[in-house]
């Protein structure tokens, strides 16, 4: 350790190494970070503490999803572009869903607590699929109930989380329960598409903002504040979408833990139903809100692209050179993701032979169009690769 810590921090430190649990030793090593002065000396103390923070999250984590896997029975594994778990109450109608999107062979009763077990589907979209899990019922009234254990297990696990709520029956206090219920349980829940990225670089001279998006709880000027907290000065810092100052501070530790959400407001054939849906989407106007019913159900290649983008997954489809048609099974890949991304996905090969590559695309002025290997891909992007 630098022998030039403040007095302060040397408590920290001290009050760190006597914390017993993990959640105990993360909170001390976050105020210990924030007292430590930022110059070349302590740079490896930096890095230690967030690589310690980072791995003391994913013992929390693991913790969290051994325990649940080991008591509540068998965890899902997931397949496909991203793995979506349907959340709510008994009878809101779950299953119903599952069946409209994906055809899973899932039963569906009038009666309340008709699934148990998880159920999964797989919902076919251009180029890939999205897994959808049936969990079992949320209960109100016992919330230490083993289903909402069960559930709570599989949120965890899942990519997204998509709330079925039964307009009829308050839709509205069904959304805002199942959200508590979820951040009381260390599942911090996302309206959009938000994304962080954070890159420190030693190359530029300050704070580089780089807004596609918005900061719903803070300006440019609190992200450098914040940045500057951490002894931060020199980073380029890409918001995207929609994100809050916690994302931003998340990214920091390099670890983003929000899960994005979406809600299906079912029962929607009836009036009570659409009702229940209106009140919904305009009390939650940051979250993307559906109705559902089996007589109009949402369309499934929109509901998929919504969820792709939440998640911030585009699809890439590429052509092998001479190939009329590209491939149908998409490449699937993060927000951002550039040409030689792409390429080095295909084949690690292609990373040294890479010459250049042909795009075909609505969104450009002429297709196909030649570009360099860090054009910046998007969702539905045709790319021929030529090495
Ligand atoms: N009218 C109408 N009825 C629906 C709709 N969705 C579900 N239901 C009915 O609501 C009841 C419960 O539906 P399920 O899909 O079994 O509900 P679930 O959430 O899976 O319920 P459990 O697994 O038992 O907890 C059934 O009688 C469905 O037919 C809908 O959009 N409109
Ligand atoms: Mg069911």
């Amino acid at each position: 350790m630098p022998t030039n810590l403040p007095p302060q921090a040397r408590v920290k430190f001290e009050e760190y190494t006597q914390a017993k649990t993990p959640e105990e030793k993360i909170k001390k090593l976050k105020e210990f970070y924030a007292l430590i002065p930022k110059h070349k000396g302590t740079e490896k103390l930096e890095k230690f503490i967030r690589r310690r923070i980072a791995e003391l999250r994913r013992e929390v984590e693991r913790k969290r999803t051994e325990k649940g896997a080991r008591r509540l029975g068998p965890f899902i594994k997931k397949k496909g572009a991203a793995q979506v778990v349907l959340l709510g109450y008994t009878n809101s109608g779950r299953s119903t869903v599952l069946k409209l999107l994906t055809n899973a062979r899932v039963k569906i009763s009038p009666y309340p607590f008709t699934t148990s077990n998880p159920f999964e589907g797989a919902m076919r979209i251009r180029g890939t699929f999205i897994q959808f899990i049936e969990s079992p019922p949320l209960i109100p009234q016992d919330y230490s109930a083993k289903p909402t254990k069960i559930a709570l297990a599989l949120a965890r696990n899942a990519d997204a989380i998509a709330l079925v709520v039964d307009g009829t029956e308050s839709p509205v206090e069904s959304v805002t329960g199942i959200i508590s219920l979820l951040e009381a349980n260390g599942i911090t829940i996302g309206g959009d598409s938000g994304k962080v990225t954070i890159r420190k670089s030693r190359g530029i001279s300050s704070i580089i903002i780089s807004m596609k998006g918005r900061v719903l709880d803070g300006t440019e000027a609190d992200i450098r504040a914040l940045l500057e907290s951490y002894g931060i000065k020199q980073a380029i810092v890409d918001i995207e979408g929609t994100v809050t100052m916690e994302d931003v501070e998340e990214a920091i530790f390099g670890e983003k833990m929000r899960k994005p959400i979406l809600i299906l407001v079912t029962k929607t054939d009836l009036k009570e139903g659409m009702e229940g849906f209106l009140r919904v989407k305009e009390t939650f106007p940051e979250m993307r809100v559906y109705p559902f019913s089996p007589s109009n159900p949402p369309d499934k290649e929109e509901l998929g692209s919504d969820i792709l983008q939440l998640l911030g997954i585009i699809r890439v489809f590429t052509k092998p050179a001479g190939r009329k048609e590209p491939d149908e099974k998409a490449l699937i890949l993060e927000r951002g993701s550039t040409v030689i991304d792409a390429a080095g996905k295909i084949h690690k090969s292609f990373l040294k032979s890479f010459k250049y590559a042909k795009i075909w695309s609505d969104r450009l002025p002429y297709s196909p169009m030649r570009v360099g290997k860090d054009f910046v891909l998007e969702d539905g992007d045709v790319i021929e690769i030529r090495a």
